[in-house]
């Protein structure tokens, strides 16, 4: 079996990339390393690495025709809501135009691949009131970054219903763990209160703190993809969460806790086009055998240990 990982020497990609070496799965990755470093790939003797960007579509096109995959997960994106807010046009370039043409490339050279994952985004939902959000609730994308996530997945699933090509979308919910890369002012709320608790740096709080997230584990996110992929489900989406909520506040009290010591802060007014509140229903995950292994103590405990 022979598998591609885009944005493999990320955060999520990485782990994601061990896990399948670990499955016996010969790994290609592409990362053009923009917050990816291929030292997060601890078995990278093993795996075959390119430097590139996704949207260089000769090189995505040679490559899909020279390798056959079995499986593909698509995880190169610039996965920001502001980034895509201050970047629309560059942003969608990566995050929806790079997919498409490589399942446009997929259909027109009749590949033939067991399964096409998409990492979509919890951002799909908006800030429309029901909560906890389920795969057939209404959504409501309020960023250039919802829409592209949006978007590509209705394209996603359509390649599967027009032309067969099996395909999964995922919707992330908030990802944290080892390998977080903290130094983008977009970069995920836990990998900067990581470097914030552990050099003593000012933490920036965005709005009252009240705002809530649905964290998972990255461990926990591998094993959900892994489930996914054994299970051979396709024109599928599903929600890749813990199943909790939590505050902002809430969770750096849980955090200064497991530091040992207080977090500076300074406050500024809330970000545009984020969501308030986030909180994911799980079931159609758990009935394929999901189950959290992380709670966000352990997880953080796990997270603080290791750098
Ligand atoms: C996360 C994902 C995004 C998308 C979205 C879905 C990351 C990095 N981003 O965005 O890709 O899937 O979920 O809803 O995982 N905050 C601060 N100070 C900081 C950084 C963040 O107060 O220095 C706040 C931020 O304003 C937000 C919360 O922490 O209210 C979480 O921010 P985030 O950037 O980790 O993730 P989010 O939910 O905006």
């Amino acid at each position: 079996m022979k598998a591609l990982v885009t944005g493999g020497a990320g955060f999520i990609g990485s782990h994601l990339v061990d896990r399948l070496v670990n499955q016996g799965i010969e790994v290609v990755v592409v990362d053009d390393l923009s917050m990816g470093n291929i030292k997060n790939i601890k078995n990278r003797n093993l795996v075959t690495i390119y430097v590139e960007d996704v949207c260089n579509e000769q090189f995505m096109q040679r490559l899909l025709k020279q390798e056959k995959f079995d499986y593909i997960y698509f995880l190169a994106a610039v996965a920001s809501v502001a980034d895509s807010i201050d970047r629309p046009s560059e942003t969608h370039e990566i995050n929806h135009n790079a997919v498409l043409q490589t399942l446009e490339f997929i259909r027109v050279s009749k590949l033939k691949i067991k399964q096409f994952l998409f990492t979509s985004s919890a951002a799909v939902y908006g800030n429309l009131p029901d909560l906890p959000k389920k795969e057939t609730s209404c959504v409501d994308p309020i960023s250039p970054y919802a829409i592209d996530k949006y978007a590509t997945e209705r394209y996603v699933l359509a390649y599967d219903a027009l032309y067969n090509i099996p395909t999964v979308c995922v919707r992330f919910f908030n990802v944290y763990g080892p390998g977080q890369n903290p130094t983008s002012p977009y970069s995920g709320v836990l990998s900067i209160l990581t470097d914030c608790l552990k050099n003593n740096k000012l933490f920036t709080l965005f709005g009252d703190g009240l705002q809530t997230r649905d964290f998972i584990y990255v461990e926990d996110v591998i094993q959900a993809l892994w489930l996914i992929t054994e299970s051979d489900a396709h024109r599928q989406v599903f929600n890749v969460a813990n199943g909790r909520e939590i505050t902002l506040n809430d969770i750096i009290q849980t955090y200064e806790k497991i530091a040992g010591h207080k977090l500076s802060i300074c406050k500024e007014t809330g970000r545009d086009g984020e969501v308030k509140r986030s909180l994911a229903n799980i079931d159609k995950l758990t009935s394929l055998g999901y189950s959290a292994k992380w709670s966000l103590k352990k997880g953080l405990s796990e997270y603080w240990k290791g750098v």
